[in-house]
């Protein structure tokens, strides 16, 4: 037991005796003697070895060779002129804190609020509505009754075993609503979430983005529409992008059509995102259907109008070059981060 003391009597000296040279010999110091695995540590860990009543002089020599080494550090310090916390102090409270990370947008965000940003200065305005619909708003007022064949263009996700609530496969929907429930003139612009019952893959997903937009009035004709598509792709692409409508089919509109960009990132002269084309799909439109109209209550005698739908995901891809639709939806920071300053 005697030994215990001898060795801590021997440390003091060895501390007294200690002439660290500069800041790198105190590290060394402090690490040997102080340090949370440091020989003092060790030595007051040996009181379990002393008898009772050798434990307060034990104790109080242990105070001596601490005070001794964290004085020798201290003064050390200041010699050695670093600024850093002494060794009795965990933390220095007035010391700067540290900066938190800003998160940015997500590619979808920036993109829809681009697009919404170019159609805003043409009087549209936005609307939102449920993401879990019934047959009438998605289907059958958009001239899709039970068992019509353009139904199976759409791949659904029916919730209740009837078929009459679903999650929305277009925006379409929401535009029913407005009309429902306003006359026009109606200009409205419906980003949102949908969802197709489609195996997920880089170029498919079960959900994902659409902005959709619809033009109520007297007199509005597919002259106006092109006007307005030719605006909207120059604003967004370009100045010098070119546009191309190519005929189509939709159950809600008549006559209609797909439009094309010319591709901007080969301009025009061939690369595999354009498939050698020197063209990109980026959306369709056409006139809304008469019959669409009259399901609204609205007279197509008196009222025409556009409308047009794309894949927000489908620019965005095409605007930042991404060749995966799935990184979209996994939210790896490693992702994000590269679109923090983007526009
Ligand atoms: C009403 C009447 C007509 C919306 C339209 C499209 C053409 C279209 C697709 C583009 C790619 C959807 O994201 S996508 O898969 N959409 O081509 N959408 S016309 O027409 C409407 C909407 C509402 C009352």
């Amino acid at each position: 037991m005697q030994e215990i003391f001898d060795k801590a009597n021997t440390i003091l000296k060895q501390i007294e005796a200690e002439q660290p040279a500069d800041a790198a010999g105190l590290e060394q110091f402090r690490i040997k003697y102080i340090g949370t695995k440091g020989i003092i540590k060790d030595l007051f860990g040996a009181m379990g070895q002393v008898p009772n009543e050798r434990k307060k002089e034990y104790g109080q020599l242990m105070n001596v060779l601490k005070q001794t080494a964290e004085t020798k550090f201290d003064n050390l310090k200041d010699s050695f002129g670093d600024s850093k916390a002494k060794s009795s102090e965990s933390a220095d409270l007035t010391a700067p804190g540290f900066t938190t990370d800003f998160g940015g947008r997500h590619p979808i965000s920036i993109v829809k609020n681009k697009m919404i940003e170019i159609f805003s200065r043409l009087g549209f305005v936005v609307a939102e509505g449920p993401e879990i619909e019934d047959d009438w708003h998605n289907f059958t007022a958009l001239g899709t009754p039970k068992d019509h064949p353009a139904r199976d263009m759409q791949d659904t996700f029916y919730i209740s075993e009837d078929k009459n609530t679903l999650l929305r496969t277009h925006t379409s929907s929401v535009q029913i609503r407005m009309m429902e429930s306003q006359k026009p003139p109606l200009r409205i612009l419906m980003p949102g979430r949908v969802y197709r019952n489609e195996t997920i893959s880089a170029r498919a997903h079960c959900t994902f983005h659409q902005l959709e937009g619809l033009y109520i009035d007297e007199g509005v004709s597919f002259a106006d529409l092109k006007q307005t598509m030719f605006y909207f792709v120059r604003e967004m692409f370009g100045q010098n992008t070119e546009i191309r409508f190519r005929p189509s089919f939709f159950p809600f509109t008549e006559p209609s059509a797909e439009v094309d960009v010319s591709c901007f990132i080969c301009n025009s002269k061939g690369c595999p995102v354009c498939k050698y084309s020197g063209w990109v799909e980026i959306g369709g439109c056409g006139m809304v259907d008469p019959v669409v109209l009259e399901n609204c209550k609205l007279d197509p005698k008196k009222y025409s109008g556009y409308a047009f739908g794309m894949g927000i995901e489908r620019s965005t891809m095409l605007k930042f070059q991404i060749n995966d639709l799935r990184l979209f939806f996994e939210n790896d920071v490693r992702f994000l981060k590269q679109f923090k300053n983007a526009k």
